[in-house]
Formats: structure tokens, sequence, C-alpha cells
């Protein structure tokens, strides 16, 4: 692990593709649980309550930590850690949203905007004082669509954002040991592409006959895959299937379209002051809001 000078947030990003090739875990990357580490770190963000989001790296600590939602993301947390000892002066909270944005790059997806600012809690005490109650926030796998708009309209996205975000169940996979869930969306799950949406479409998706969790699955080329409850409530929704069916058909329309909510996700409640740096308040949120 190399230091960069502080501020070079390319070298960070060339840090973080050394590290994606991992032989035996998973399929061979840690970029899929990268990009999940950087999608709960910011998914918590409510847009009324003005708390929750990537600000403060709160994933340090418990409750975030421990919360069920984020089984196995300390597994991310320690594969990037070496890159913040190396560079202690980028916060980790800037640290997890880059590194999931240049997985997703390096795994053949679009560029992801992302700007640099964003302060960490300084201690699990100043988590707790500054963060506000943000439990139970993130989506729940075995509910429908009605419970993803919740989630999605309370961080302030659209129905077409929300479908666009989903694209993400291209890359990697679910484990029984940390959802309960079981198996990858795709054949190629460390290569991001619209093939997801292509197999929402075309494949018929039975239920799962076994001991877990009620999950679908399909048998494409020899590989057993799989969909979530809430995957297969974008085929069903009609204002949903829609897009499904637009990214189905129209990769760069996905990636500019992935790009933008997958921006916007990771700039949620980063609040720069006119200097660049995002400060953190008490109950979280915004330091200017009224
Ligand atoms: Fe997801 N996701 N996700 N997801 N997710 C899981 C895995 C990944 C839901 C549930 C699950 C997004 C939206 C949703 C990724 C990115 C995104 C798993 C398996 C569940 C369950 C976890 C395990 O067992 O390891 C639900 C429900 C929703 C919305 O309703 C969004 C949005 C994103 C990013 C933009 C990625 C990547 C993974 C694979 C992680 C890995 O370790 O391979």
């Amino acid at each position: 692990m190399s230091s960069v000078p502080k501020g070079d947030y390319d070298g960070i990003r060339a840090e973080v593709k050394k590290i994606l090739k991992r032989p035996g875990y998973d399929d061979g990357s840690i970029g899929p649980v990268l990009v999940r580490l950087a999608w709960h770190a910011s998914g918590t963000y409510s847009a009324k309550e003005k708390n929750g989001g990537s600000n403060g790296a709160g994933m340090r600590f418990a409750p975030e930590s421990s919360d069920g939602a984020n089984a196995g993301l300390e597994f991310a947390r320690e594969f990037i850690d070496p890159i913040h000892a190396a560079n202690p002066w980028i916060s980790y909270a800037d640290l997890w949203t880059l590194a999931g944005a240049t997985a997703v790059e390096a795994m053949g997806g679009p560029k992801i905007p992302w700007k640099p600012g964003r302060t960490d809690f300084a201690s699990e005490v100043a988590a707790t004082e500054y963060r506000g109650n943000i439990d139970n926030r993130l989506p729940d796998a075995a509910l429908g669509a009605q419970h993803i708009r919740d989630v999605f309209y309370r961080m302030g996205f659209n129905d077409q954002e929300i479908v666009a975000l989903s694209g993400a169940h291209n890359l990697g996979r679910c484990h029984a040991d940390r959802s309960g869930f079981d198996g990858p969306w795709v054949v190629n799950p460390i290569r991001f592409s619209n093939q997801y949406f292509k197999l929402l479409l075309t494949r018929k998706w039975v239920p799962r006959k076994w001991d877990g969790p009620f999950q679908y699955e399909a048998i494409v080329a020899g590989t057993r895959l799989m969909m979530l409850p809430t995957d297969i409530a974008l085929i069903e929704d009609p204002v949903f299937r829609p897009w499904v069916e637009k990214y189905a058909a129209d990769q760069a329309l996905l990636f500019k379209d992935f790009a933008a909510a997958f921006g916007k996700l990771l700039e949620l409640g980063v609040d720069r002051d006119g200097t660049g740096v995002a400060h953190l308040v008490k109950g979280g949120g915004c330091p200017f809001a009224a």
C-alpha cells in the first residue's frame, strides 16, 4: 500500500484499483462489496430529518456497524483499511464513497461523479451525539414496491432513479451467512452491464425450493442465478417496469442514469462550506438548513 500526496484523490483511486482483485474471495474481486459499503454508508439519509448519509462514516461504530442490514460490510471496511492507514489524511467517509465509485468504474461501469470534503465522527460518543436516530432505514429485500418507494423517496429519489440504482445488482452476490439470501444475479458478477435488467425480463423466475428466505431462481448457462423479492417488484410494478425495459434495451442510457443516481446517493447529506468541508452537526444533517 502506498502513501499518496495529501489531496491526490486520483492517487487514492489508483490504490483502490490495486486491491480489487482478490483470488479466493467470492468471484475474485472485492469490487462489489465496496459498492455495497458506499451505498449502505449513504443510504441512511432522510431528506426530511436531514440526517443520515455518508458524512461521519458512522458505520465504524454501533449501532450501524452491528445493524443486521450491514452484515458482511466489515469485510469491505477491513479490505480498504490499509489504504487509510497509509493515507490518514483522507476521511473514512470520503474513502468509502470514493472506493465504491472507483469499483464501479474499474468493473466496466460508468465514471461516477464524486467530490471530497466529508468529515469523520471523532469517536463513538461523537457519533451517538451527532448522528441522530437513523435505525432501520435500509431496505428489506423480502418486501415489495411500496417499501422500496418509502425507503428511496425518503432519500429524495424518484421511480426512474430507483430502477437505475437497482442496476447495481449486476454486481456481486447474496451470502447466506450475511443476508440469508444466496447467489449472484448475473453470470459475470464482477462486470458492470445491463445484464441484470435483461435477465429480469427474459428469464422465468421461479421460487427457489430451499430452507432459506423466499427468493427466486433461474438456471442460466449452467449457473443458478437469483432475484430478491424487491428485484421482482421492479418488473411487477407498472411504473418501475418501463424503466427496466429501457435499461435492458439501452446500456448507454443505464450507464448515464446510474452514474447520475449513484453520484447523487454518495452526496446525500454532504453539505460543504465555502472551503469544501462538510462539517458534522448535532442530530446530523446540514449546518445551513433552517
Ligand atoms: Fe443491494 N443487496 N439492495 N443494492 N447490493 C445485496 C447485495 C448487493 C437490496 C438488498 C440486497 C441496492 C439496493 C438494494 C448491492 C448494491 C446495491 C444483498 C445481499 C441484499 C439482500 C447481501 C449479502 O448477503 O451479502 C435491496 C432490498 C435493495 C433495494 O430495495 C442499491 C441501490 C445498490 C447500489 C447502488 C451490491 C453491489 C451487492 C453485492 C454485495 C456483495 O458483497 O457482493
